[in-house]
């Protein structure tokens, strides 16, 4: 998300259809939203999570039949709890951490959550936000849940990491465990505008830089062995850097691929596919052009993908579909435009990727979700949820 960014704060349930013509087949063309969870509202969203199923593995053939449990993030500092069996919801308070999330900068909050892969046994949540304070600080913590994940006790809140941050706006914030097990933890370049401190380029700090950390070691965390900066100068948390605001990235379920995208400043948004030790450009490049300093150098890993502000003005990172629900979808990286609400999908063309336009929306998409199945799901910070499906033409 943006600072400057104007929060419309409606939204539509209506469907949009853009036809995703050459791509289609088997009567599909067009894409669509449909309201998920329509009878509740949340205050500002930003993350959508479903918790993995809770029983054998026999189970996953019967999903339907399966309870599903749900968190929804409040930026605010709370995570809302959903239990869907068959036709009933119930909807609780997982967690508040309202007095101690300050939410009141736009991009700052109760920004990531991820449920440890033990989770069923362990009872372990991360949770990412923002503290109140002065300068805010950038906070990364473990609790527990002792009750099945029906709440979170905030009395075993053991903190990992925190970060300073300079300015209010830029701080990231979404953490997810990759297929390595590891925690991956993205943070922006400390903020203000066109990185002052020169933070994303900077390995000595872990502003603008996404990092993979061990926590599954004893104290706070430990340093994968293989992270790229163990045997060399800079930090050693550091996966990757040269970012200016990891807001959305995920992994691909399928093959473990890390996309990210990084939103650009005043010209471009930008879609990359991380690898270890890799430098994203910010702030000598913003998307593939010159932004400051020595911007031609080499080594600088261009985005994948990129479009202008002619088309909206924040990116939202989301998914490599891999599920059922939309086959003309299959392996395409589907993320959008906070601003403009446009949803694109890319399309792989031998080693390159075609961006399409998938969808027009009145939503500020603050996050993708992806179920257990592997469908997506759109969170709109104005306060609804929707799953992406194909409809069929009128
Ligand atoms: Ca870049």
């Amino acid at each position: 998300m943006k600072a400057n960014t104007r929060m419309r704060g409606k939204w539509i349930t209506a469907l949009f259809g853009l036809s995703l013509s050459g791509t289609v087949g088997a009567g599909v063309s067009h894409i669509g939203l449909t309201p998920v969870f329509e009878n509740l509202s949340f205050k500002r969203p930003l993350l959508l999570i479903e918790a993995p199923l809770q029983a054998s593995p026999g189970e996953i053939l019967r999903a339907t039949k399966s309870p599903r449990y749900w968190y929804v993030v409040e930026q605010a500092g709370r995570v809302i709890r959903l239990q869907q069996l068959e036709n009933t919801l119930q909807r609780r308070v997982f967690v508040d951490l309202r007095k101690q999330v300050e939410s009141g900068p736009n991009e700052a909050g109760l920004l990531g959550m991820a449920l440890d892969p033990g989770f069923a046994e362990n009872g372990h949540v991360y949770l990412s936000y923002t503290r109140r304070g002065d300068p805010l600080v950038s906070v990364l913590s473990r609790f527990v849940s002792r009750d099945g994940g029906r709440s979170l006790d905030t009395s075993s809140e053991q903190i990992l990491l925190e970060v300073a941050q300079p300015y209010s706006n830029h701080n990231g914030g979404n953490i997810r465990f990759g297929p390595d097990g590891y925690l991956y933890y993205g943070l922006g370049d400390g903020g203000s505008a066109g990185d002052p401190e020169g933070n994303g380029q900077n390995i000595h700090t872990l502003l603008g830089a996404l990092l993979r950390l061990d926590v599954h070691r004893k104290g706070a965390y430990g340093i994968p062995a293989d992270n790229p900066f163990v045997k060399n100068e800079g930090r050693k948390e550091i996966f990757a850097y040269g970012l200016r605001n990891p807001w959305r990235w995920s992994f691909d379920r399928k093959n473990g691929d890390l996309w990210l995208a990084d939103v650009g400043q005043n010209a471009w948004e930008e879609i990359n596919i991380i690898r270890a030790g890799g430098n994203y450009g910010w702030n000598l490049r913003e998307g593939r052009h010159c932004y400051s300093g020595d911007c031609r150098r080499p080594g600088l890993i261009e985005p994948v993908a990129e479009y202008g502000h002619d088309e909206g003005c924040s990116v939202t990172g989301g998914y490599v579909y891999r599920g059922e629900l939309m086959p003309a979808l299959r392996g395409v990286y589907v993320f959008a435009d906070f601003c403009s609400g446009r949803v694109w999908g890319l399309f792989k063309k031998g080693t390159a990727y075609a961006r399409r336009l998938l969808l027009k929306t009145d939503l500020n998409i603050a996050s993708f979700a992806e179920d257990r199945l592997g469908e997506i799901y759109v969170v709109d910070l104005g306060g609804k949820l929707f799953r992406l499906t194909a409809v069929m033409p009128e």
